[in-house]
């Protein structure tokens, strides 16, 4: 009987498939793996201690951080910084990037992270993720610079995102593929559940949050009033980017978290929200744009800036982009 594929068996056998591969993901990969097993343990059970409710503290973006926030931030820190394969590693919950403390080794990658994305989510069990994304650093000496991570999307190395839903998957990208491994908490094992993802061309389901209707550009108002009309697709919105990206991944479709009257840049980050999902997605086959150009040919100034995100399905985003240029 197959026992199924580890994420730890199929990384090295992606390893010899490509020469180029160093085996610094493997290690990389691997204590994400089990970073993201540490987190999934405690969303698991966030409802049974008192590890809900709000720290009293704000993060750096003034928003009330949940205290599973922290832990998932610790927990990936910890996790990671002693592999001797990163220099440093920025965060949604933290001011300034974190250079790895000197008694490590120092390699020669950096990680962004959103550590707990959708945290807002987490007291009424909708699910919620942790999104990744990872450079080779630029500078030369000890200390990576903040230039290291001010670097366009087209020079991400590997992206991925742990969803904590139904199940815990893990979905990652070396640049050969989008690949799927959901975890089997019998074994406590990542087992390979969706090889080399691919999204369909178009997709019947469009997701956004209407209820910034009213402040949306005029573009943002005709091309939803035009679904509306073909009656083509169902809306679906989560309210956590991890799920709404993992089931356009799968579905397809697409996702608009579009700039506004009131937000012209949006609410998502580019470097550890934005860049991590459109990496995925045109691995699978589909864009991310923010309305003007592609996401991945961003080059961001600052750790946290937003970008509007338009991402999906190639067809679908094509169309929005008719409604942007005024020819729908
Ligand atoms: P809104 C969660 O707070 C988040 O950062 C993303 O995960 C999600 O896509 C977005 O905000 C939802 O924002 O304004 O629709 O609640």
């Amino acid at each position: 009987m197959d026992n199924g594929t580890t994420l730890t068996r199929f990384i090295l056998e992606q390893e010899r498939q490509h020469p180029e591969a160093t085996g610094e993901f493997t290690a990389l990969i691997n204590d994400i793996g089990i970073a993201a097993k540490l987190v999934a343990r405690e969303v698991s059970k966030a409802g049974l201690v008192d590890i809900l409710g709000l720290t009293g503290r704000k993060n750096v973006h003034g928003e009330h951080v949940q205290k599973l926030d922290e832990f998932a931030n610790e927990v990936f820190i910890k996790s990671l910084e002693y592999t001797g394969h990163l220099a440093a590693i920025a965060s949604e919950e933290m001011e300034d990037f974190c250079p790895v403390p000197e008694f490590f080794p120092r390699g020669k990658y950096i990680l962004l992270m959103d550590p707990l994305d959708g945290s807002s989510n987490i007291d009424v069990n909708i699910s919620i993720g942790t999104i990744f994304c990872i450079f080779k650093r630029r500078s030369e000496g000890n200390v990576a610079s903040l230039g290291d991570f001010l670097q366009p999307g087209s020079a991400i190395v590997c992206a991925g995102y742990v969803i904590y839903g139904s199940s815990t998957m893990l979905v990652y990208s070396t640049g050969h593929g989008v690949h799927g491994f959901t975890l089997d908490p019998s074994i406590g094992e990542f087992l390979l559940s969706h090889e080399s993802i691919r999204m369909p061309e178009r997709g019947k389901i469009y997701s956004i949050n209407e209820g910034n209707y009213t402040i949306w550009e005029d573009w943002t108002k005709e091309y939803i009033d035009d679904i509306k009309m073909k009656k083509e697709k169902s809306l679906r919105y989560v309210g956590t980017l991890v799920a709404d990206i993992h089931r356009t991944l799968l579905k397809g479709g697409i996702f608009l978290y579009p700039g506004d009257k009131k937000n012209p840049s949006g609410k998502l980050r580019l470097l550890y929200e934005c860049f991590p999902m459109a990496y995925l997605i045109e691995q699978a086959g589909g864009y991310a744009y923010d309305g003007q150009q592609r996401i991945l040919d961003k080059t961001p100034v600052e750790l946290h800036e937003r970008s509007p995100l338009i991402i999906g399905s190639k067809q679908d985003v094509e169309e929005v982009l008719k409604f942007i240029k005024g020819g729908n």
